[in-house]
């Protein structure tokens, strides 16, 4: 049985974002035929679209899966709804409580209506490319090139590393 290498998009700007990027995360690592290789840091990044909705908090995972690239997909829209995603009371990017996006699956193109690989905006969005390129810098987008040439010349959306807010009882003690 051969493993392919893909890579996911993880997005979150609904109900404790951070809790459901590393809910989904587990969620990957426990899919059939599918290991998590690595999984990149969280950050934060301004909405791309409607200006009017909470910062995002964004990720990308390495699997390597045995399933093909519609089975893949079918299985992350299974997580996104599992945990809440609510696609018809969706505007185009309006916010989300998950969205998880296949954004390469070995050197696969395809421009099928249900799935586009490599995922149209990888190689453009600042919070797809820089946690890309921080677990796999090499990797190239078919027709775009490698994840780290490219991160000169993305849009930014305010990237910043995401920092887990301190626990209650910590704060208050530095609250003294
Ligand atoms: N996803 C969207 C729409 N806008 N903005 C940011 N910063 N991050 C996202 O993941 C994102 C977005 C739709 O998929
Ligand atoms: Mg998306
Ligand atoms: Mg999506």
């Amino acid at each position: 049985m051969s493993a392919w290498p893909a890579f996911i998009g993880l997005g979150s700007n609904l109900g404790d974002p951070a809790a459901q990027i590393e809910r989904a995360l587990d969620a990957i690592a426990g899919l059939p035929m599918t290991t998590l290789v690595t999984r990149s840091a969280l950050y934060l990044s301004r909405p791309m679209g409607p200006a009017n909705q909470p910062d995002y908090v964004n990720a990308v995972a390495h699997v390597a899966t045995a399933m093909v690239p519609s089975a893949l997909l079918t299985a992350l829209l299974a997580i996104e709804r599992r945990q809440g995603r609510q696609r018809c009371a969706d505007q185009r990017n309006g916010p989300r409580t998950l969205d998880l996006d296949l954004l390469l699956y070995a050197d696969r193109v395809c421009d099928d209506p249900a799935l586009t690989l490599p995922h149209p905006g990888a190689h453009e969005r600042d919070f797809v490319l820089v946690p890309l390129a921080e677990i796999a810098p090499q990797v190239a987008i078919p027709g775009h090139g490698r994840a780290v040439d490219l991160l000169a010349g993305c849009t930014s959306h305010g990237l910043r590393r995401f920092v887990r807010p301190l626990p209650v009882l910590a704060q208050t003690a530095l609250a003294g």
